[in-house]
């Protein structure tokens, strides 16, 4: 009876948590997220981001602080978040030709940002969550690089000689640095639970192993989403290659989705019935004015040839990459062929003039092949043989 009673138990845990995990809503929160290839815009600016210090964005990536002693850069959210549970998911490179780099990449979660400072180029007492990726053992106990988390109320201050070792909330140990693929972090606070999982950048379709999971963990209702590194006495190039932030929801927090939904579904019908009229108002037009027909048609077949050349495919993009690659080699090879046809040229010119000279053609004289050019000579010197290489 005891047995059953606690397999009942098991069953109706079992079936509570399918139960949670089915009522999770997710959405996608743009306004805390960049990816490439597009992450900058014309003016190198990042939508919805900030980006100070030393830290570079271009289109596919952000290198927060660059392979140089002494840099620090980081970027943050402009906005507040306006969710409370809610993961992260990072790409993220740390890579140097040194087998020790310095100093690391940080992921914030704090109520204040932008403020450069020496916990890796951020400000060493925030209020929030710090996940560090120590890449240099300051506290010299042989056990960096090293991922861990600290939270803070604002109130401590990081303690970098000694890698935050009696401030961690937990961490795991593990060399995130020179792998040949991205390290990929996910990053969950759901119901006062955090956890950290990430890939060891061996392969490049790993599943995220758990480095860390702590209960009972308090943040702040609001905060802004943070990035930064920075490089010592030694240098590391710290990338982030993109940063996808999710809201969660419980199911009951999903009917207002819901309805957001239908006014959604709203106001696609206005949108439907817009351009139902205004196609209605352009036949009357057109009919109306019979010389404008042509003129509106050609537009209408411009318009669908732009669209046809603007957007491509996978298929026919991984093809053009292909046959881009090939056209590549090919004029590569042509490149080296005719050079290689030039250096058989050069030397075939010379080993005559040499042949010339060794039969004793001109008594002391030396006839250019273009025969041109008489020149005498004595003994063979270097501006001879200068002069025959130049053939
Ligand atoms: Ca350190
Ligand atoms: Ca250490």
């Amino acid at each position: 009876m005891a047995l059953f009673s606690i397999i009942c138990a098991i069953l109706t845990v079992f079936f509570l948590n399918y139960a949670a995990s089915q009522s999770q809503y997710r959405r996608l929160e743009y306004k805390y997220s960049f990816k490439g290839p597009y992450i900058v815009l014309k003016d190198n600016t990042v939508p919805f981001w900030d980006v100070g210090g030393h830290a570079i964005a271009s289109d596919d990536q952000v290198r927060l602080a660059p392979s140089l002693k002494a840099r620090k850069g980081y970027m943050w959210t402009k906005a507040l978040t306006s969710f409370e549970w809610w993961d992260v998911e990072m790409s993220i490179r740390v890579s140097g030709n040194g087998r020790i780099g310095a100093d690391g990449l940080a992921f914030w979660y704090a109520t204040d940002r932008m403020q450069e400072g020496d916990a890796f180029g951020s400000r060493t007492s925030w209020n929030g969550l710090g996940l560090f990726f120590d890449s240099f053992d300051n506290d010299g106990k042989m056990n960096n690089p090293y991922v861990y988390v600290i939270l803070n109320d604002g109130r401590k201050v990081f303690d970098h000689e000694a890698d935050g070792v009696n401030q961690q909330l937990g961490g795991c140990l593990r060399d995130f640095r020179n792998k040949p693929f991205p390290i990929k972090v996910k990053i969950e606070y759901y119901h006062n639970v955090l956890t950290v999982l990430m890939t060891n950048g061996l392969t490049a379709d790993e599943t995220p192993e758990l480095c860390l999971r702590a209960e009972n963990v308090f943040l702040p209702r609001s905060a802004y989403y943070g990035l930064s590194a920075a490089t010592g006495g030694l240098a590391d190039d710290h990338d982030v290659l993109s940063f996808i932030t999710t809201s969660l929801h419980d199911q009951s927090q999903e009917r207002s989705v819901q309805i957001s939904q239908m006014e959604r579904q709203k106001l696609e019908a206005q949108f439907r019935d817009y351009n139902e009229k205004l196609k209605a108002q352009q036949e009357e037009y057109l009919k109306q004015h019979p010389e404008k027909a042509a003129q509106h048609q050609q537009q209408q077949m411009q318009q669908q040839g732009n669209t046809g050349t603007q957007f491509e495919n996978p298929q026919d993009r991984a093809f053009r990459q292909i046959f881009d690659g090939q056209q590549f080699i090919h004029l590569a090879v042509q490149q080296l062929n005719k050079r290689i046809d030039e250096i058989i040229g050069r030397q075939e010119r010379t080993l005559s003039a040499v042949s010339a000279l060794s039969s004793g053609q001109g008594q002391g004289q030396v006839v250019a092949a273009n025969g041109k050019h008489v020149r005498s000579f004595g003994i063979l010197g270097c501006s001879d043989v200068e002069y025959l290489l130049l053939l």
